[in-house]
């Protein structure tokens, strides 16, 4: 070999082995700093409380009385603890809600919480939620409502001023906050200083979103800004706490490819919940989810709090899909949280740290097929179960497809699976399996895609083995992979489902059999002691049903409950003439859930008239919307009339369902005073979309 040629190979080697131990280049659209603290976060509560608390609204209309709101036990700090025991980092305070009055001594406006008895108008919410965080070491948000249906000026220019104002006011005055929350629900009526009038504004321009975001930045540059589109936290497109199975923390809002829409029409939500693959921006996914049926604290839901291990399942439907999960809490018109609500926090909280505690991958050991640079000690897998989420195990430029080989010590099972990626590098990797080595041959248990901060895999069944093959099958550059962890879940009994029909006859059924089920009515939670379940049962008055599994080994399973108006049975429609195509009217109160009564081919129907067979003393009516996630013909303006000849009509309750467009749960129209009548009528005033209307089911609740 000559000199020269020596030369170069020495100084190639030297430089493709510089080369290869150089990190791998970061790929696609990449997380800011403060979008990275957000992942580490994973899951905060968002608190709303105001008038609509006191007014048992989900939205205020703008000319509540100030005077209304008196917390008089308002306890910061046993809201933000609730949320904590419930292993939520941090909560973010509605400082202003659609109804206008702010929660803090604002300048900007009258309405405001100086106006409250609370403290003899003293009191500032803000304050207080600042000091139980920094007391218990959670971090502090706010949402600050666009829309504002108090304020005259909204809807002209003056109004953005008076938004900017108040936002620099919270930016100022309570600290460092983690994300600043601008909720998507825009113009509409309102009382608008008096006017009582409908606003329509343009929302890609009115609120001038950039010089408002600039101040954001500016004042508070570690915040997340959250939007229906981000700039930083994009809204998932549901009120439901979930993200797609495949959800990209990258997106390019667009309208999709003809071919690609999905079969219910929901592009915009659909787009979101999926996000894009390469997408332009890193914009990842909040799954936000009320943990009760609403935002606000309605007595009348406080049987309805999601239980823990409907937390957990949204838990894995989200911050297990690399989003984030934000769990509305709402206190009450004391000012603090019900029991229900802190039990199922807690046992929320509980359940966390009893599956995550042990990663059963922790002391195996990792054969690679490929290392970046052969260089373990840099990039060997070793990193996969050190805690640390931006350590890794990464390969060379050109290896896409690597594999692991995953050698327990001993046989271990486990139902849990977590991958996470280094995604100050980016979202990499595409598509992946999992095979278990199982009666001696590689047995594939899970293929999934995307992974990014966090992909948690939740098996049907638990796993057993003591070897394991992780096999990259898509990724858009080399790995750069830093988590994998097992976890197991505590063996647990699924709660029964309870159901009526249209006879009034209850069903508690079970999805695998279970050693019995007992049941009460009376409100009192079930044990071994109480009635058995056997068979189906009458259950014709209004009430409560409440269900638990139990088997041999005295293992319970969570409570479930299900409050029912008066049993349907026997009540007929009457004064419609002919069968509507699109939902036959019976639907509207047949008690199943997924039917419904439709005048979408009819314009001509405004409401439907029920005879409920006998007179009642009427309490409050219900109206579920369509539950097939399409929105044509929900009602969110509504008349109730009743009458005891179904002939001569009485408006007993008129208004708006306020919200049930993002969210389109069963709506309760308490009547002022309880009303005796035979027959009642629901009519649509105004809807979502689309020419008629829909109802999925419509109730009476009785005294
Ligand atoms: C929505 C609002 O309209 C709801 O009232 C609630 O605040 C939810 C979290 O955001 O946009």
């Amino acid at each position: 070999m000559n000199k020269l040629v020596a030369t170069i190979s020495f100084s190639f080697i030297i430089n493709s082995f510089a080369f290869s131990q150089a990190p791998p280049k970061p790929y696609g659209a990449l997380p800011t700093k403060a979008q990275l603290k957000w992942h580490e976060m994973e899951m905060y509560c968002l608190i709303h409380f105001g008038v609509d608390t006191y007014t048992d609204k989900e939205w205020g209309y703008g000319d509540e009385d100030p005077a209304i709101l008196n917390p008089v036990h308002f306890n910061a700090e046993q809201i933000v603890g609730a949320a904590k025991a419930g292993g939520f980092k941090g909560v973010v305070v509605v400082a202003k809600h659609h109804d206008g009055l702010c929660l803090w001594p604002t300048k900007t406006t009258e309405h405001n919480i100086t106006k409250s008895p609370w403290k003899n108008g003293k009191g500032d919410i803000m304050k207080e939620y600042r000091a139980a965080c920094d007391k218990l070491g959670m971090q502090l948000g706010v949402y600050c409502s666009p829309w504002d249906r108090n304020n005259p000026q909204y809807g002209i220019p003056g109004y953005i001023t008076i938004y900017r104002a108040q936002l620099k006011e919270l930016y100022s005055n309570y600290g460092s906050l983690f994300i600043s929350w601008h909720d998507g629900a825009n113009g509409g009526d309102g009382y608008y200083g008096g006017a009582r009038e409908l606003r329509k504004i343009d929302r890609t321009n009115y609120y001038g979103w950039d010089s408002t975001f600039a101040i954001t930045r500016s004042m508070q540059p570690s915040a997340v800004i959250f939007g229906d589109i981000g700039p930083d936290v994009r809204w998932v497109g549901n009120e439901e706490g979930y993200a797609g199975e495949t959800c990209w923390a990258t997106f390019t809002p667009q309208a999709p490819d003809e071919g690609k829409k999905p079969a219910n029409g929901y592009v915009k939500y659909w787009l979101a919940t999926e996000g894009t693959k390469n997408g332009d921006y890193w914009m990842p996914a909040e799954c936000d989810v009320p943990l009760r049926p609403g935002w606000f604290y309605h007595a009348s839901q406080d049987e309805q709090v999601k239980s823990p291990y409907t937390l957990l399942d949204l838990y894995y439907k989200s911050v297990g899909r690399g989003a984030g999960l934000d769990v509305g809490i709402a206190p009450n018109r004391e000012g603090l949280l019900q029991a229900n609500d802190v039990t199922a926090l807690k046992q929320f909280g509980d359940l966390l740290r009893q599956i995550f505690k042990t990663n059963l991958a922790k002391g195996a050991r990792f054969t690679a097929s490929n290392i970046r640079g052969n260089s373990a000690a840099k990039y060997g897998p070793a990193f996969l179960t050190d805690n640390d989420r931006y350590s890794y195990w990464a390969t060379d430029d050109a290896v896409l497809n690597p594999q692991l080989i995953i050698d327990l010590a001993t046989k271990q099972t486990f139902n849990v699976i977590r991958l996470r990626e280094n995604i100050k590098l980016g979202q990499r990797i595409t598509s992946f399996a999992i095979d278990a080595w199982i009666n001696s041959e590689w047995k594939e248990i899970t293929t999934a895609t995307s992974i990014g901060a966090n992909r948690l895999i939740r098996l049907p069944q638990n796993i057993t083995t003591n070897k394991l093959r992780l096999r990259i099958t898509g990724a858009g550059a080399c790995i750069a992979l830093s988590d994998f962890g097992l976890f197991k879940e505590p063996p647990h009994l699924t709660a029964p489902v309870i159901s009526r029909d249209k006879k009034g006859q209850v069903q508690i059924i079970t999805t695998a059999p279970v050693a019995s089920i007992h049941y009460t009515l009376d409100g009192t939670e079930p044990t071994l002691r109480s009635a058995a379940y056997d068979k189906s049962f009458p259950f014709v008055t209004a009430g409560i049903v409440k269900a638990r599994s139990f088997e041999m080994n005295n293992q319970a399973s969570e409570i479930s409950s299900h409050q029912f108006g008066l049993s349907k049975s026997g009540w007929k429609i009457i004064g419609l003439k002919e069968m509507i195509v699109a939902g036959k009217p019976e639907n509207a109160i047949d008690e199943e859930e997924s039917t419904f009564y439709s005048t979408l081919n009819d314009q001509g129907l405004a409401g439907i008239s029920i005879d409920i067979g006998r007179t009642e003393s009427i309490k409050a009516f219900t109206y579920l919307p369509r539950q097939d996630k399409k929105t044509d013909g929900i009602a969110d303006k509504y008349i109730f009339s009743v009458s005891n000849d179904g002939q001569h009509w009485e408006q007993v309750a008129a208004g708006e369902f306020s919200n049930i467009k993002a969210n389109p749960v069963e709506q309760v129209i308490q009547l002022d005073h309880a009303i005796r009548a035979q027959y009642f009528r629901f009519s649509a005033v105004h809807v979502i979309s689309g020419n008629g209307f829909t109802v999925a089911e419509l109730g009476v609740i009785t005294e």
